[in-house]
């Protein structure tokens, strides 16, 4: 059923803006007054007019408590003295350690305009390699797999309300009712059509609650799941031989590496039982229409690349990808998730989603920005890794920090806190004191969301505009004036504006020709047509909803198969730590907590952290419901109460990591092809605390 647009909302409503937070980027209308009142947009089709309780309560986060002021080691300053210190300090680390002693860190959070002035801002002010951002920990699994083997990474290659119309939706390691409850909607309008719903996850969560086949595998065995599905497809003759010759290659060797993966095997090592995994492609080969979609709980693993590949191989046999109202996705997490993996705060990326070490990407990229291609700095460290060598005799003496909370959200957080106290330097642009913040030399205080305009690419690959609905406080600047103020000392102002419309026409010419081809779109046009899809490379080109339905952006047009193989995770239970430990979100708070753990309705649904076990386990431990209990690793170990619930296997414990401390347990061990780190098992020991 094609989107029908309801008339746009009465003026009074407020100003037609954006959620704050997540992928979905829900429409919403912010009306400001006496009080601010949130409403959901009706003309959005991802919310399709709802909205969840953290969306409902972001009016708070523009009417509470945040910063106003710059802060130089603890008191408050002027932005001259704070932006001249910055500058000052720069200039001496870069005199004393090269362009690589500055390093830069950013976000999935930040206006497709910021992300490209960030990237820009490193390379041609700063001339420093070492720039990455949060979505290293997010989807670039997803995306490194789907590079591989679609040619294109965008998280959804169609229109979510194209999952209405499924016959089939299997979702493995995703738990949208709590993290994106108005893409429920788009589930449930399937199963009411008859469609039904697979959900892999270690839990019972609200989402599999909904599923009518729930397979509960092991935490960090996706891969071999996925192997013996594929194995299945193969046995029963499942394979969609046509589509795997007209449109894909490579399937043979596939064909010869799943046929180890016998049900029985794939049993042992994933706890699910055959007769499920039978189940599961009986409804998936029946379906005339399916998606296979992976959320972070597929692939936040050392193994991710492999695990999303590998699904995407099913996808293929199953002959999904490319075909209208089918396909394989990534649900794609943070506000500008996608977007903010496109336009250069990567470490091996230019605007565009071109690669920094092609010739041809730097020629053109450097033309736009007026440098010679020679002086563009090549690859740098990815995220974990970059946060890692802070502060040793080769790593970066300084870092600028805008649109993350490293000291609650990175893996290893232990490590990670002694390496940014080990800075000479460390600058963070932020709206709130985060915990990050609360340890920097010098923090500078930034518009957000509904004070300042800007594009965000949502989980379907479509550009909104986030419009300004409210004036800032006085005194904040937003992340582009704070660039353009330390371009100016740095270097001269020439090339950066503060407007977010010059710089995102400046976005459209540096991206013209790339994967990632906004050069169409511009704020006019998704104002009038409710967002446009990239890639889009002409003012009269329609943007593409669904890029794949041709032929695949590989050289060949053709989608490519690539077998894998399972492998244990990292680290493995023992005597000493003999569960695992997966960590994720709950509904009420976002990521570290920084922005919602200062809303009031938002606490008191969800006042503080929690370890979920089975009763089985909180048994044999001899802990009840509530009691106070100690999560032991081999990097650290944190406190939280327990709760106790047959929601989760007896073998793992769940923690939210929304409070610091979940964090100093996990693995910081890295995918060897996309750099993510193993957030979603580790082995751990828990006992009641004294
Ligand atoms: N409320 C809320 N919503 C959010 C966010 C938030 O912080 N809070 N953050 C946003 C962002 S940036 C992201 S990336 C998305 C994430 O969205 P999701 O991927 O839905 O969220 P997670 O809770 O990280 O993980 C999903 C599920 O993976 C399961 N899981 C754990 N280990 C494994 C495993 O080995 N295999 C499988 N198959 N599943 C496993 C967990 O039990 C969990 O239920 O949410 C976005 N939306
Ligand atoms: N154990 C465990 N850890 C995880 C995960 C997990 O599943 N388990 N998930 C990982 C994932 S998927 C993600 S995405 C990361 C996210 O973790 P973080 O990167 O820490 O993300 P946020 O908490 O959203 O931090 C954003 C910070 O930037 C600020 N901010 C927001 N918008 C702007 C802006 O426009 N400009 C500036 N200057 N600041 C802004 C916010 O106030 C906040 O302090 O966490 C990762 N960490
Ligand atoms: S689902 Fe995401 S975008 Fe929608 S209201 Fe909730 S947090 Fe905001
Ligand atoms: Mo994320």
């Amino acid at each position: 059923m094609p989107v029908s647009l309801p008339a746009p909302p009465p003026v009074k409503a407020g100003t037609a803006t954006h959620c704050p937070y997540c992928a979905l980027q829900c429409g919403m209308n912010v009306a400001t007054g006496e009080t601010i009142t949130i409403t959901p947009r009706q003309d959005i089709p991802a919310n399709a007019g709802g909205l969840c309780q953290k969306g409902w309560t972001a009016g708070e986060l523009l009417t509470g408590d945040r910063l106003t002021t710059p802060l130089l080691h603890g008191e408050e300053v002027g932005w001259n003295e704070a932006l001249d210190f910055v500058a000052d300090r720069i200039r001496a680390v870069q005199a004393a350690h090269g362009p690589d002693g500055v390093a830069v860190f950013g976000g999935g959070g930040l206006t497709n305009e910021k992300a490209y002035q960030l990237g820009k801002f490193a390379r041609v002010v700063l001339r420093t390699s070492q720039i990455d951002y949060n979505g290293r920990f997010c989807m670039s699994s997803a995306a490194a797999a789907t590079g591989r083997a679609f040619g294109m990474d965008r998280g959804l290659p169609f229109p979510i309300t194209d999952l209405a119309r499924a016959d089939a939706v299997l979702l493995a390691g995703g738990n949208v009712a709590e993290t994106m409850p108005p893409f429920v909607r788009h589930l449930a309008a399937m199963r009411e059509a008859g469609g039904r719903l697979i959900v892999i996850d270690p839990r019972v969560t609200p989402t599999a609650r909904q599923a009518d086949l729930h397979l509960q595998p092991t935490p960090g065995t996706d891969l071999a799941l996925a192997l013996g599905l594929l194995h299945i497809v193969v046995a029963q003759g499942d394979v969609d031989e046509d589509y795997v010759v007209a449109r894909t290659t490579g399937f043979e060797a596939v064909r010869t590496s799943v046929a180890a993966w016998w049900p029985e095997r794939v049993e042992r090592i994933t706890g699910v039982p055959v007769a499920r995994m039978r189940a599961a492609v009986a409804i998936l080969a029946a379906a005339d229409r399916a998606a296979i979609l992976t959320g972070r709980g597929a692939e936040q693993h050392a193994k991710g690349t492999d695990t999303v590949g590998a699904f995407v191989n099913l996808a293929l046999a199953l002959g999904l990808p490319g075909r209208e109202g089918s396909g394989y996705g990534c649900v794609t997490g943070q506000g500008n998730g996608q977007g903010g993996r496109e336009h250069g705060q990567k470490a091996d990326q230019l605007p565009g989603y071109r690669k920094i070490d092609d010739p041809a990407a730097r020629a053109h990229v450097a033309a736009v920005w007026g440098v010679d291609p020679d002086e563009l700095p090549g690859p740098g460290r990815s995220a974990y890794e970059l946060l890692d060598a802070l502060g040793t005799p080769t790593g970066p003496r300084a870092l600028l920090l805008f649109g993350s909370n490293p000291l609650v959200s990175a893996p290893h957080a232990g490590r990670v806190a002694e390496r940014l106290g080990a800075l000479d330097l460390l600058v963070v642009s932020d709206m709130v004191l985060s915990e990050t913040a609360a340890t920097a030399d010098v923090v500078l205080p930034t518009t957000q969301w509904a004070e300042e305009s800007g594009t965000m690419t949502n989980l379907e690959g479509r550009v909104l505009l986030r419009r300004r609905a409210i004036d800032p406080p006085a005194g904040v600047r937003s992340d582009l004036e704070i660039l353009r103020g330390l371009a100016a000392r740095l270097r001269g102002t020439d090339g950066f504006s503060a407007d977010p419309r010059e710089v995102f026409d400046e976005l459209r010419r540096a991206s013209a020709g790339g994967i990632a081809d906004y050069a169409g779109i511009t704020y006019e046009r998704i104002a009038a047509e409710t967002g446009v899809f990239w890639p889009c490379p002409a003012e009269d080109h329609p943007g593409t909803p669904r890029p794949f339905l041709d032929r695949f952006p590989t050289p060949d047009g053709r989608a490519r198969f690539l077998p894998v193989e399972h492998r244990p995770p990292d680290e493995d239970v023992d005597a000493e730590y003999p569960l695992y430990l997966t960590t994720g979100r709950v509904l009420a708070h976002y990521q570290s907590g920084a922005q919602t753990r200062r809303i009031a309705a938002l606490n008191a649904a969800a006042p503080e952290g929690f370890v979920e076990l089975h009763p089985d386990l909180a048994e044999r431990l001899d802990v009840t419901h509530g009691e106070r209990l100690r999560v032991i690793g081999r990097r650290g170990e944190t406190e939280a109460p327990a709760r106790v619930s047959a929601a989760i296997r007896p073998d793992t414990v769940f923690m939210p990591f929304h409070w610091p401390g979940v964090n100093l347990l996990t693995n910081p061990a890295l995918d060897p092809v996309s750099r993510m780190p193993e957030f979603k098992v580790c082995a751990v020991r828990v006992e009641r605390a004294r």
